[in-house]
């Protein structure tokens, strides 16, 4: 029996997404600067699975046949990343502007359209310059950061805003503030918990002061889009935020319907609020974490009221269940006192799991967190990255990489919740981005985890693609044309 296609609007956004780091490679090529990623995934001992993106997907070097190949694919627009210290490779506001690396992009930016694909930019997706942060501390120091942010930011508008109209400024601030400086599993690693980051760092108070500086950064590059390029670029400008949707534990326990609300407005409300409502924090953060939570002053306010995004991007890949904790935060906590759990108070679980322990198959809860954003935050949403690895690929040949059947199944489920959201809630979703065109560095996992639609082999660097991509192209034309 036929499915019945579940429809997507005509004008309908969809393509890949990758980010520079994970795919680029050629990391001394033309002056580039070393970033943080580039420190942190050569410490010894190694907290990348012994990987680096020294070489990645090679993509520096093979960018002209990966855009062919994903113009085969039928994706019109591409999110990617920038590397900030290939463009300045010492990052601040008075280092000299390396002309190699603006023609890397001008290359990449001039194929693409080329191939009628839409190019959108992420300034920021994790590699800070190194030499910012040995300078003055990278993120921590926000009135040093943030002019060098703006400089670096207004660079890319004005030698690419000509042609790139959609702006992301930051990449999952989240990830940025809690993994690098709470839980310090990525760069630059600092945590008062985590044992390989040998004491340096304060996770009581470090993560709040990064996530100000990004805040504000975003806030102030914003500006002076706003002010200096959007009248003649007419592009925008926003951030893409990352969250899990969260169920109670005990659906029937008032407490941890609490704290599935909390645990929300801790990873998501921390950011949206201010940016999207120019509010202060949410009520319930401010209420634990009192004077570590750095205030914004009425100018900074006014700076984030005069300048909201237009859409909110939204990454997204799966759902917990959140458990109210009966005794008192601790210092060193960041989810609002909650535990997060795969399985609920009976026990079950909320969906299959992928090729990767914290990533279950939970579609539903997709469309309630895009109800919840919807809601709190009356913006259009675009999902700027979703997908997943399949379980058993590290044991999996070739052969069987390539025949994605979950990441398919995975990928029709998650459209579907798109579609039912769109037709049946009437929360404006205007595009979708999978995550990711190509396997790639995948960060603390290295290389043993794949995302891709297309298969990449690293000891020849050949790209095959995989069923998922001939899955998207067709799915999306059916989908589209189902109105
Ligand atoms: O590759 C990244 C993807 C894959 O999974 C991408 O660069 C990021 O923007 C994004 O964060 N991505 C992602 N997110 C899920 C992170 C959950 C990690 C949980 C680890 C627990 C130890």
């Amino acid at each position: 029996m036929s499915r019945k296609v579940l429809p997507l609007p005509a004008d309908f956004k969809w393509g890949y997404a990758t980010a520079a780091y994970q795919i680029e490679g050629a990391v001394d090529a033309d002056d580039r600067g070393a970033s943080i990623w580039d420190t942190f995934s050569h410490l010894s001992p190694t907290r990348t699975k012994d990987a680096h993106g020294d070489i990645a997907c090679d993509h520096f070097n093979r960018y002209q046949s990966d855009i062919d190949l994903m113009a085969s694919y039928g994706a019109k627009h591409y999110r990617f990343s920038l590397s900030w210290s290939r463009i300045i490779p010492l990052g601040g506001r008075n280092d000299p502007i390396n002309e190699a690396g603006i023609s890397f992009y001008n290359k990449l930016i001039d194929g693409l359209l080329e191939k009628g694909i839409e190019p959108w930019i992420t300034l920021y997706h994790w590699d800070l310059p190194q030499a910012l942060e040995d300078r003055y501390g990278g993120w921590l120091n926000q009135e040093e950061v943030q002019k060098d942010f703006v400089r670096y930011t207004s660079v890319c508008f004005e030698r690419f805003g000509d042609r790139v109209k959609q702006w992301i400024t930051f990449n999952e601030p989240y990830i940025v503030a809690i993994f690098g400086y709470a839980t310090g599993i990525m760069a630059p690693g600092r945590s008062s918990t985590n044992p390989a980051s040998n004491g340096v760092g304060n996770s009581a108070t470090e993560p709040w002061i990064v996530g100000k500086s990004l805040i504000m950064s975003h806030a102030l590059a914003t500006e002076a889009y706003n002010q200096k390029f959007a009248k003649t670029q007419a592009g925008q400008v926003t951030i893409v935020l990352n969250g899990y949707y969260y169920e109670p534990w005990d659906a029937d326990n008032p407490q941890d319907v609490e704290a599935a609300q909390r645990r929300l407005e801790f990873y998501i409300g921390w950011f949206a609020d201010p940016i999207f409502l120019a509010q202060n924090y949410p009520a319930s953060m401010r209420e634990q974490l009192g004077s570590r939570l750095p205030a914004f002053t009425e100018t900074e306010l006014r700076i984030l009221a005069e300048n909201k995004p237009k859409w909110y991007g939204m990454n997204h890949y799966t759902a917990e269940f959140a458990r109210a904790e009966p005794s008192p935060p601790a210092s060193i906590n960041f989810t609002g006192n909650v535990t997060e759990h795969i399985n609920n108070k009976a026990g079950v679980e909320i969906g299959p799991q992928s090729g990767v322990s914290w990533l279950q198959v939970c579609p539903e809860q997709f469309r309630k967190l895009l109800n919840w954003v919807w809601n709190r935050y009356g913006c259009m949403i675009i999902i700027t990255e979703n997908g997943c690895p399949c379980p058993g690929e590290s044991g999996m040949d070739f052969a069987q990489s390539i025949e994605d059947d979950f990441r398919v199944k995975y990928f029709e489920l998650y459209l579907d919740a798109i579609s039912k959201a769109i037709n049946d809630d009437g929360v404006p979703v205007g595009g979708y981005f999978a995550w990711s065109f190509m396997d790639n560095f995948e960060w603390q996992n290295g290389y043993d985890i794949r995302f891709g639609v297309t298969h990449v082999n690293y000891d020849t660097q050949e790209r095959t693609p995989r069923k998922s991509a001939r899955y998207l192209k067709s799915t999306f034309n059916e989908r589209m044309a189902a109105n």
